[in-house]
């Protein structure tokens, strides 16, 4: 068996030692981490998706997976070269409020980071309040909000809107993510942009800054 669907397996059996000690050795393989991420550690994440739909699997089983999954994405985290905040470019990413997922929402971060943007992440479960108490703070040009829930999308339409009254709107790009989130959602909630991964919400991002 490959080491990528090796690690796709322990993420599914929710092993995080193995998780951790395979992706160490795919990264000393050379393997590229985005295919470390895209063939082992999400692939894991799929797997259980399914078998959570079907009924298959529990809350915490899901739970012990996703841990073995991020002890992964930290190994790879930690292997990546330390170019944070190159481009000077600051962006704020939070899981809108009612929402505990976070997983996609890291990788999306960890993708900016890498591609040297500051990237402050203002966690789960957060009300519009907060995003704009961080847009306040934090000054930020992009401003992400990730949504994993059909039942939390619509929140994002409430923080746009938010934002707009308080004459924000014109200070920050809004980017959206999520397994549910489309194009057309964004472009009905008026967000900037939508992006379906992290590699392409660091494509998105560099078109809304105007560097591409
Ligand atoms: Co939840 N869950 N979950 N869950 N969970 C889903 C999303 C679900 C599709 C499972 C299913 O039924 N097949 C389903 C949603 C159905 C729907 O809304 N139509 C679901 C449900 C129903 C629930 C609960 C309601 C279950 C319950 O309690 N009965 C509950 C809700 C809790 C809450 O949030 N209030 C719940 C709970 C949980 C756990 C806590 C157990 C756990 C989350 C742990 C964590 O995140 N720390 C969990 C998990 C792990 C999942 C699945 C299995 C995996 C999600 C994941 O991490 N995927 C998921 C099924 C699935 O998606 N296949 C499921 C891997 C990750 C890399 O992908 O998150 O899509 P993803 O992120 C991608 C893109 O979406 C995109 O880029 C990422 C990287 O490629 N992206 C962005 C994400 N954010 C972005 C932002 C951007 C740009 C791109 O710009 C800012």
């Amino acid at each position: 068996m490959s080491i990528l669907k090796e690690i796709a397996l322990y993420v599914e059996k929710g092993d995080s030692s193995r998780v951790r000690t395979l992706t160490r050795i795919a990264i000393s393989k050379k393997t590229h981490p985005d295919e470390i991420l895209k063939d082992g550690l999400v692939k894991g994440m799929d797997l259980i998706g399914n078998k959570f739909k079907n009924d298959e699997l529990f809350i915490p089983e899901v739970l012990i997976s996703a841990r073995a999954m991020k002890a992964g994405l930290d190994i790879i985290k930690r292997s990546l070269p330390q170019e944070m905040n190159t481009l000077g470019t600051r962006i704020v990413l939070g899981t809108v409020k009612g929402d505990f997922h976070d997983i996609g929402k890291k990788i999306v971060g960890m993708i900016l980071e890498k591609e040297g943007h500051e990237v402050i992440d203002i966690g789960i479960d957060v009300p519009k309040e907060e995003f704009i108490r961080a847009i306040k703070k934090e000054c930020p040009m992009i401003l992400g909000m990730s949504a994993l829930l059909t039942t939390t999308m619509g929140y994002m339409r409430q923080v746009i809107e938010a934002i707009e009254n308080e004459n924000l709107r014109e200070n920050v790009k809004i980017i959206i993510g999520g397994s549910h989130v489309t194009q057309a959602f964004a472009d009905e909630i008026k967000a900037d942009g939508y992006a379906p991964n992290g590699i392409y919400a660091a494509e998105l991002v560099k078109t809304l800054l105007g560097n591409k």
